[in-house]
């Protein structure tokens, strides 16, 4: 009996020894491989942090009858009951984790967040997300930029946890101008911009500093993943979507060509972009104070993910896209903060800025998709044509060419569209009637707007309607049918219906007409304001 007992101790005693043995070896050969390689798929082997009041910093839960998203726009229930530590799905490839960054770079980041009246849990788990899934010799500081939130304390309590530093805006500054002060606060080498409401995943630092030394002058990003706003639950998001925009400078994804995607070679490999899609994205600081940092010009939100993906590109660097780097994002259908002096314009005036400073000739096309924007006051662009001429930046054309070749110019069967002119009144539709008629030219007038001469089809063209001949003297907007009361030619200034050979004239009372053509008559000759081919300036048919 007691032989059996002392060998059943024996046999435990040498199982757990060996467990320790083998513990300990492991956790040091996992250090080891950190040291000297940096693979990025293991247990961190650095202690975590927590905020020791934690529960007192977030508070008390949403009453039972609070709207959980009025305050901040995502579920507030579901991201305070989420403890600001918890593990999250590793959504990158697989084999992401077998990959080596090299030695560990002597350079650090600083983290900059900007935030405004953000809901302190997302607040804390972006923060502690940082610092416990980083590399603590790899961090220089986590720099978090109150913009005039209402509570102080929302950053200031924060300032106890390891590398924290808070800096507090003296006013409501708007996120770009907040994230500039991070920048000039910053000691690192290197900038992370992060929103207040994002979770980075493991591993995530170690592949965008990969590139960001290999090449200084790139700005890359993580693939973002969702953090759905009702259940934060989080979800990986497609790695082979690039970012770019439309006329609008409106930001979309598009689908890696199968150019790109052949050329790849894996799945992991960073890919070129020709934007990103938003606020984060590393890059080296002296790239960023080169670059003039963002345009402060730009208010409040919006806007300055494209000032700096078109500045990197056409003034000597890149933007690429880092599958193996995944950051979650809580994305929202609105707003949750005010825009001090209203938000109608401040995303179309941000563009605008953006639009004079880097679109060169091609501006016209952005006004020709936003018509309003041409009456807004954009300020002062003297600082950003300075940094343009300085860097001896390239023209918008070479971007177009080499970097974004899937933005094609406005219908290519178009030689000239946007107003149709005579003097200062302009061709306007008139949708009861489906009629059209001339009226003094206006700006914001959207009627106005959109007309095109299609060479192909021979027809003008009204968005999807076609100026059209009924009753051989009604002019009237109809769905395009190619039929001969559609089809005109220009002949100079003049616009003559092919199966007549009449012209296109204004009359007394600005209603239009068809009449002989006569050379040199005022009524008969119209612009467009955008011309894309020179007019054949010898006149057929005309007396
Ligand atoms: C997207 C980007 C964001 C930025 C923005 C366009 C992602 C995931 N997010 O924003 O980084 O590029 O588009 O400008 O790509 N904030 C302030 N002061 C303000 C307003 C906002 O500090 O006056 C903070 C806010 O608390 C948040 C960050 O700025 O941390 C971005 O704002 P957002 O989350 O409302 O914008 P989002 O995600 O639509
Ligand atoms: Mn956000």
């Amino acid at each position: 009996m007691w032989r059996k007992r002392s060998l059943l101790r024996l046999a435990m005693l040498s199982t757990f020894a060996l467990v320790a043995v083998y513990y300990t070896t492991s956790q040091l050969h996992t250090i080891k491989k950190y040291r000297n390689r940096r693979k990025v798929g293991s247990v961190p082997p650095w202690a975590p942090v927590i905020l020791v009041n934690e529960l007192q910093y977030v508070g008390t839960a949403p009453e039972d009858d609070e709207d959980v998203f009025a305050r901040h726009a995502f579920n507030l229930r579901s991201s305070n009951e989420l403890p600001s530590d918890r593990s999250l799905p590793d959504t990158r490839h697989a084999r992401c984790r077998d990959v080596e960054y090299g030695a560990a770079p002597l350079q650090t980041t600083s983290v900059v967040v900007a935030f405004h009246n953000e809901d302190r849990s997302a607040l804390l788990r972006t923060v502690v997300s940082v610092l416990n899934r980083t590399p603590p010799d790899l961090i220089e500081e986590v720099i978090l930029v109150d913009d005039r939130s209402d509570d102080e304390q929302d950053g200031s309590l924060l300032s106890s946890l390891p590398k924290v530093r808070v800096v507090r805006n003296q006013a409501r500054e708007g996120l770009i101008r907040s994230r500039i002060l991070g920048a000039l606060e910053a000691r690192g080498d290197f900038l992370m911009f992060l929103d207040s409401h994002c979770e980075v995943n493991v591993g995530w630092l170690e592949p965008l500093l990969d590139r960001v030394t290999q090449n200084a002058l790139t700005v890359v990003s993580p693939v973002i993943d969702v953090i759905d706003m009702d259940t934060f639950q989080y979800r990986a998001s497609s790695p082979q979507l690039k970012g770019g925009f439309d006329w609008s400078l409106y930001f979309k994804w598009l689908p890696l060509s199968h150019e790109e995607r052949t050329r790849r070679g894996s799945p992991m490999e960073p890919f070129l972009s020709p934007a990103i899609a938003g606020g984060l994205f590393l890059i080296s600081r002296d790239w960023f104070q080169r670059l003039g940092m963002f345009d402060s010009g730009l208010r409040i939100w919006g806007a300055e993910n494209l000032e700096i993906s078109l500045k990197s590109w056409l003034c000597g660097g890149n933007v690429e896209v880092v599958p193996c780097s995944r950051v979650g994002h809580v994305f929202r259908k609105t707003h949750p903060y005010t825009f001090p002096g209203g938000n109608a314009d401040t995303y179309l005036r941000n563009t605008k800025r953006v639009a004079e400073v880097w679109l060169g000739d091609h501006k016209r096309f952005f006004y020709e998709a936003q018509p309003n924007a041409r009456a807004l006051d954009a300020g002062s662009l003297q600082e950003q044509l300075e940094v343009k001429s300085q860097l001896d930046c390239r023209p918008f054309q070479w971007y177009l060419e080499n970097v974004f070749p899937e933005l094609k110019l406005p219908n290519e069967e178009n030689s000239a569209f946007g107003q149709l002119k005579q003097g200062s009144q302009c061709l306007q539709s008139e949708v009861e009637s489906s009629g059209v008629k001339l009226a003094e030219c206006n700006e914001s007038e959207l009627s106005q707007h959109s007309w095109a001469f299609n060479v192909h089809t021979a027809s003008i063209q009204h968005g999807k309607l076609c100026l059209s001949v009924r009753n051989k003297l009604n002019l009237v907007l109809e769905t395009c049918t190619q039929s001969y009361q559609q089809e005109w030619s220009r002949h100079g200034r003049a616009v003559v219906l092919l199966s007549s050979g009449q012209c296109l004239e204004s009359g007394i009372r600005s209603e239009l007409r068809l009449s002989e053509c006569r050379r040199g008559a005022m009524s008969q000759q119209w612009d467009f304001t955008v011309e894309l081919q020179a007019q054949d300036d010898h006149p057929v048919n005309i007396t």
